[in-house]
């Protein structure tokens, strides 16, 4: 029987040795590559918190003390030490434990996360209500040096910071985003790591006062008093003391001792603290060290190696607008790409290689992005912001009112619009549609293969307002490339077979699936027209007001929550056209969605061909 074995909740964690405590790590860490290698996840993060987690759990108390865990990509460490490490095999499987930290799988989750930056603000709520209650358990926020630099963190640390509250945010500084960090706080962490222990520097300062002949010893005693002066010019982290809080650090994240002495310093202290950690990420697997951004979200892979198990496939949506953008940006140098410490996420990496004073990283800033953006278009270039599409949410006044109010043409990158699989209901983009489409000024596309993306987006560059493109997570379906790109008249959709009895109308990708689905019905005597929306705003109410006439029938599917989605804008279409006769039905859907493989969700979900037959069919028996 392992350590790990006999951990069932973090009490078990108080009667170990430092050398058991070694041992376990050393066990963790296994557990937590076996899996990952197998289901995917974050490892290289949650490689770097082992101490970090141990100690934390053996300091504080919990769940009475409460652990804000930012992002929640690193909470694997957490979660094994928290009575969970029999469902830890089934982690991001469908219907098997989440990734990230969830209310409603534990008493020890007291925060759901995964958008970056929110602990500061979630524990400083949990500390305030803990006042109010009069009860002294502490409030732990644990916030990485790239969750540092989002807008968010910096809010919570000002009001934060100018309240008397008990609360201790530990900044796991790693020296990683999921690349390279970026910024100014960056910058300014490394100086801390970089610079000598600060009680070395005040021996130094003070030896070197005591030496000016005759008032030097009288100085130094009265400096030694006035220790915040002295802490002034030799703690870098007074960044942190001027904001209210006391800055402890920095601190090997990997010695649980020194971190444990740390910990218990902060929890006598009074009001905010912070607590500077310095990790490794990926600490303990070579590859995962050597590279930390492939293994921070990582698929399934061979331990030994650390090869990926990829099988070939088309190129991704992802792949294939970063390589068009750097083809456009060739004969345009007033193209210019944004995006939010997502780089090589959103396909751009090449672009930054190729066009460095052209590419702008502005850290996990959605905000920020999206309204840079706007005055670079204002500015005279050409700007495309490129984000997921679940980051869009962060940024939505910065779209509507510095991009779309401002008419600035900008274009909008939205990337793994859709499901996307085993990150689950925080990382799913399926309001954007819903939330982009209230916006006047806004062109709103979606190619339904990866060849039609490279068009749209040599068409939104070529339009006088600010377009939005968004597409899957997904790879395309290996479809021809054509060789020269075109511009999709504004507007205008696709169609892609005439129908006689329902009309399928499909955005985005899921068009394919309304073809296969109209082969099939073809086959049972049903003839269904289909239509590749590609536009919404405007949208092409022509082409879908004739195929209604024509066919009574309409059948909308989408990989988007209904409400507010594209199925609605054909509903206010139908019904501005005061055209009640035609009876619509929409797939799409209404609810959060929980994470699992994508192809296994839209099974589950019933975004599939088979669903699409059965609601036409069922339409048409049903006599609507
Ligand atoms: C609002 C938001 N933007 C972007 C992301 C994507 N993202 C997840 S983790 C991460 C980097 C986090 O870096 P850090 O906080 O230093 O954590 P580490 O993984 O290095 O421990 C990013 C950009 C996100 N989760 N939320």
């Amino acid at each position: 029987m392992g350590l790990l074995d006999k951990i069932n909740s973090p009490n078990d964690l108080r009667k170990l040795s430092q050398k058991q405590l070694d041992g376990l790590a050393e066990e963790i860490r296994q557990e937590m590559i076996e899996v990952v290698a197998v289901n995917g996840g974050h490892l290289a993060s949650n490689l770097g918190v082992v101490e970090l987690t141990i100690a934390l759990h053996r300091v504080f108390h919990c769940p009475e003390d409460k652990i804000v865990w930012d992002v929640g990509h690193q909470s694997y460490v957490h979660k094994l030490l928290t009575n969970r490490k029999e469902q830890f095999r089934t982690i991001r499987r469908f219907h098997g434990m989440a990734g990230f930290p969830k209310r409603e799988e534990s008493v020890y989750d007291c925060f759901d996360t995964g958008h970056s930056s929110t602990s500061i603000s979630a524990a400083f709520g949990f500390a305030k209500a803990r006042d109010m209650a009069k009860q002294d358990h502490h409030v732990i926020a644990v916030i990485g040096d790239g969750a540092m630099s989002g807008g968010m963190a910096y809010e919570a640390l000002n009001d934060a910071g100018n309240s008397k509250s008990n609360l201790i945010v530990v900044l796991n500084d790693n020296e990683m985003f999921i690349s390279q960090n970026v910024g100014a706080m960056s910058s300014y962490l490394n100086k801390i790591r970089t610079a000598p222990i600060y009680d070395k520097r005040k021996k130094d300062f003070e030896n070197f006062l005591k030496h000016i002949p005759g008032i030097g010893s009288s100085v130094a005693k009265a400096a030694g008093k006035a220790k915040d002066s002295i802490k002034y010019f030799l703690v870098p982290g007074m960044l942190f003391e001027e904001l209210g809080f006391t800055y402890l650090g920095p601190v090997n994240g990997h010695d649980i001792p020194a971190l444990e002495k740390v910990f218990n310093q902060a929890k006598r202290k009074k009001g905010p603290v912070l607590v500077h950690v310095l990790t490794c990420k990926g600490k303990g697997y070579e590859p995962a060290r050597k590279n930390p951004d492939i293994f921070h979200g990582v698929g399934p892979f061979c331990i030994e190696t650390g090869e990926m198990n990829k099988k070939a496939a088309p190129p991704t949506y992802t792949q294939v607008f970063g390589e068009t953008v750097c083809k456009l940006a060739e004969n345009d140098e007033k193209i210019v790409a944004v995006t939010a410490a997502m780089g090589s996420g959103t396909g751009l990496s090449g672009f930054g290689k190729k066009y460095p004073d052209r590419f702008f990283d502005v850290g996990i800033a959605e905000q920020h992005a999206v309204t840079f953006g706007a005055a670079l278009a204002l500015a005279g270039f050409k700007p495309v912001v490129s984000m997921y599409s679940t980051f869009y949410q962060r940024a939505y006044d910065q779209v509507l009112h510095d991009i779309c109010l401002q008419n600035a043409k900008v274009v909008l990158a939205v990337d793994r619009a859709g499901i996307v699989g085993e990150d689950g209901p925080t990382h799913h983009g399926i309001f954007d549609i819903s939330f982009l489409r209230a916006i006047p000024n806004l062109t709103i596309m979606a190619p339904k293969d990866e060849n039609e993306l490279r068009h749209m987006l040599y068409t939104a560059f070529t339009f006088e307002n600010p377009v939005a493109v968004r597409y899957p997570r997904s790879a395309g379906f290996g479809v021809n490339m054509d060789d020269q790109l075109q511009i999709l008249e504004k507007g205008k959709a696709e169609l892609l077979r005439e129908g006689k009895d329902i009309t399928l109308i499909g955005f985005g990708p899921v068009v394919y699936m309304c073809l296969a689905a109209a082969a099939e019905l073809e086959q049972k005597g049903i003839r269904a027209g289909v239509i590749n929306l590609r536009y919404i705003n405007p949208i092409d109410s022509e082409l879908i007001l004739a195929q209604a006439n024509r066919t009574g029938r309409i059948l909308t599917i989408e990989d988007h929550i209904l409400p507010g989605g594209m199925g609605s804008a054909v509903l206010e279409l139908l019904a501005g056209e005061g055209n009640h006769d035609v009876k619509v039905r929409r797939i799409g859907y209404d609810n959060y969605v929980e994470h699992g493989k994508i192809p296994e969700l839209h099974q589950a979900y019933g975004i599939t061909p088979f669903k699409i037959i059965q609601a036409a069919e069922d339409m048409l028996n049903s006599g609507e």
